[in-house]
């Protein structure tokens, strides 16, 4: 029985690919090198999958930036303003990823429900496609020198158009599907070359169809797998769906002369049903993901054999997969160190299994189906064994914190004054003036600050010293806020790294790990936390920083928390709960932690839920049962504050529209969100609404300082909407990726614009 992933993850084990672009960026490297290191990767990743014997194996899932954005340059999917720049295919696809002095980059956005970003590409009734490149044939010779027989993977043509979106002037008529026909000639010619090089099978990707499609959708891929299914020169075509179930797409698709179709048999559960309904896939090759290609916990083996079992009779002949690219998981357990006082606890080590492991678990699976499962009987037993540490573990239940769930009561969760009466209360207590100034809370991360914490962490400096040096940054960046004016003030988190990771090392139940990075968009990447076992808050985490800032201050002191809903979508969850019971534990902790804030004198605080958005389900009859649990744990995290406390909250997007009834129902005082990068767009969301609302009234993203008029110009578009005394003023965030020789002329300039507007505003 074969075996194979449906992609690897590339930045390396070193996050080699991440150092290798950048040196490139910083002119340190030559063109020439880091296409050798782009090579040195894929081999490395090559040999990997070869020598631990996976029978297929995917090529073209290497990208210098990003897999869409390859897909698109491939198929010469370049806006004009890009080509103008007369760069060379790299540098033209850098520019696309991250703009340029005079071009501003692709809209980026999340790669479905996942931590992964994309480049966004445009389309226009005069894109004209055509094969530009011969990347993928160029790859396959390069696997083929390491005994490798790869299968290309390629964005498949309806997902390419689907995620493109139109180019400013396209027209209202104009969609992108309307390409199609023309988008499949140069697939067609593709496919043809990797016929004459060869290649066996190619897999086109086409995750889009795991959503909610129309009818013209449904028949645009119907269109494009007759027309490259009905090509006489081609490899066999698997058609790859991931992240849910395939829905009225399955029947489409199995319609069409397709060869493979491959199922994620673990978020799409759903597809088991669809296709035993339709009486299987007939004469095509079903490709099982039953290896969850999304979460680090090992899998059951013996379980997912018995499962695999029937799909036996659905299909031509059966390959075992994972159930998605394991782009999205850590590459490799082994690199783990094992103990205190930083590496992942030797108890959690047999539950898990990243990229490396989830390979060998796939080659198991495969030998067991092919052979009968006593030429894996060791590994099956080691199968057991790990997994039975996990059932009957104890180490990682916490009675208390499931006694106090248990008990508490809805009042828990409501606040006791509607929000306008609160407002009120708030305006009083808190002495803030009309269009109040803020920010979002980080300030410039500066190399200081990151050396003092780095020393801290490995003991080269005493808590004392360390508290000393973080203490002067704190009154340095209050200062800096008492100079340009603003009313609500915050310490500038310099104690933290990232906002998921810095909570979760806090946090009972929640482990961190040294080397599993994951990409989250370009060269940047994340380690995501493991949520393995109840969480709890031991003892406060927050409340000294916060304390010390608002002692050196009249003004109030925000203090900032990183929401339930967050900490779950940004972590490993487990998954031997629903995800709502984990959600409210996380909430709970974070409850303490508000309750605490509250009683060391701060008034206002922050509980951020930037994820909020998209942890949506990518399924329409599935986005309520989410919302509900995701406003019932920021409820439970916030509700336990007096009239007076005032509550903020800040969502990094500006699809508002979309979850706005949501946000609503969060019952937080002052919502901030991102809002400049895209043209002040959510105002067009805000006619009903009735709390209080911060757009982000500068894009914090560019290094550029915005002047008076045209913050002025862009709180005069939310006013229109919502009147003057809703308004927060506060730039977007991440103030901590600038340096202070922008942050405090734009700030002042927006302190400025509030000002100018203010002295307007009618006081009631
Ligand atoms: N934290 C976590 N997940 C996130 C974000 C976050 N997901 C969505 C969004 N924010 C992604 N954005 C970023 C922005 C910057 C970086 C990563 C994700 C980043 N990473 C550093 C790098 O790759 O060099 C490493 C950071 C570190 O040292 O921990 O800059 O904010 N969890
Ligand atoms: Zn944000």
């Amino acid at each position: 029985m074969k075996s194979t992933v449906l992609g690897y993850p590339r930045i390396g084990p070193g996050r080699e690919l991440k150092r290798a672009v950048e040196r490139y960026w910083a002119g340190e490297l030559g063109e020439r090198e880091l296409h050798a290191e782009g090579a040195r990767l894929r081999r490395t990743v090559w040999e990997q999958l070869r020598d631990a014997g996976l029978s297929e194996i995917p090529s073209s899932t290497f990208s210098f930036y990003d897999q869409v954005l390859d897909t698109a340059m491939l198929f010469d999917a370049v806006p004009e303003r890009y080509r103008r720049l007369g760069r060379g295919a790299l540098d033209t696809s850098f520019a696309m990823a991250r703009g340029t002095a005079e071009v501003a980059p692709l809209e980026m956005t999340k790669w479905f429900d996942t931590n992964y970003h994309y480049v966004v590409p445009e389309f226009g009734p005069g894109t004209a496609f055509r094969l530009a490149d011969d990347a993928p044939v160029r790859e396959v010779a390069e696997a083929r020198q390491l005994g490798v027989t790869p299968r290309p993977v390629l964005l498949g043509p309806v997902s390419l158009l689907l995620l493109g979106k139109p180019e400013t002037g396209a027209g209202p008529e104009f969609r992108p599907l309307d390409l199609l026909d023309a988008l499949l000639e140069p697939y067609a010619e593709l496919l043809a070359t990797l016929a004459d090089a060869g290649v066996e099978w190619v897999q086109l990707d086409e995750p889009t169809l795991v959503a909610d499609r129309t009818e013209t959708e449904l028949a645009a891929v119907q269109r494009a797998y007759d027309r490259l299914g009905s090509l006489s020169r081609r490899p066999k075509l698997v058609v790859a769906s991931y992240f849910g179930d395939l829905g009225d797409a399955l029947r489409v698709l199995a319609r069409t002369p397709v060869d493979g179709l491959a199922l994620d048999l673990v978020a799409g559960e759903r597809n088991l049903t669809l296709l035993t309904d339709q009486g299987g896939l007939g004469n095509k090759t079903l490709y099982a993901g039953v290896v969850n290609g999304r979460n680090v916990w090992r899998t059951d083996l013996r379980a997912t054999l018995s499962r695999c079992v029937p799909l036996l009779g659905l299909c031509r002949e059966l390959v075992v997969s994972t159930s998605c690219s394991l782009l999205h998981v850590p590459l490799d357990l082994e690199l783990e160190l094992t103990g205190a006082p930083t590496g992942l606890d030797p108890l959690l080590r047999p539950w898990l299994a990243f990229a490396r492991q989830k390979v060998d678990e796939v080659i198991i699976l495969a030998r067991a189906l092919g052979e009968g499962a006593a030429v894996v009987g060791g590994e099956l037993s080691d199968n057991d064994a790990a997994l039975r540490t996990r059932r009957n573990a104890t180490w990682s239940v916490v009675p208390e914190v499931r006694e106090r769930l248990a008990a508490l009561r809805p009042e828990d969760s409501r606040r006791a004054t509607p929000h306008e009466e609160r407002a009120r209360l708030q305006r009083e207590s808190l002495g803030l003036p009309e269009l109040p100034t803020t920010t979002i809370g980080s300030f410039p991360q500066t190399k200081e600050i990151r050396r003092t914490r780095s020393a801290f962490r490995s003991g080269r400096i005493e808590p004392q010293e360390y508290e000393r040096r973080m203490h002067a940054e704190i009154d340095h960046v209050l200062e800096l806020q008492r100079r340009v004016g603003l009313d609500v003030l915050v310490h500038g988190e310099p104690e933290r790294n990232d906002m998921v990771q810095f909570f979760a090392e806090r946090l009972v139940g929640f482990a961190s790990t040294e080397h599993g990075w994951v990409q989250s968009y370009g060269t940047r990447c994340v380690r995501p936390p493991i949520i393995f076992g109840d969480v709890h808050r031991p003892e406060p985490i927050t409340v000294e920083w916060t304390r010390y800032a608002q002692s050196r201050t009249d003004r109030p002191v925000k203090g900032m928390l990183t929401g339930p809903v967050t900490m779950l979508l940004w972590s490993f969850v487990r998954d031997d709960q629903p995800h709502e019971a984990t959600a409210r534990q996380i909430a709970l902790a974070l409850r303490d932690e508000v309750a605490d804030l509250e009683a060391a004198g701060i008034r206002v605080i922050q509980v951020d839920e930037p994820a909020l958005r998209e942890g949506l389900p990518l399924r329409r009859d599935q986005q309520a049962g989410y919302l509900g649990w995701a406003v019932g744990a920021f409820r439970l995290a916030t509700s336990g504050v007096a009239d007076t406390t005032q509550i903020h909250t800040h969502m990094c997007y500006s699809e508002f529209g979309e979850i706005v009834a949501a946000i609503d129902d969060l019952d937080a005082d002052v919502t901030t969100v991102e809002a400049a990068r895209s043209g002040m767009s959510l105002v067009k969301d805000l006619g009903g609404y009735r709390r209080q609302i911060g757009p982000g009234v500068y894009d914090i993203h560019s290094p550029r300082v915005p002047d008076v008029a045209e913050i002025v110009a862009q709180l005069r578009q939310v006013i229109e909407v919502v009147g003057p005394h809703r308004v927060w003023v506060n730039p977007d965030c991440g103030l901590k990726t600038r340096g202070y020789a922008e942050v405090e002329p734009a700030l002042r300039n927006m302190v400025v614009a509030a000002k100018q507007l203010r002295a307007r505003v009618t006081v009631h």
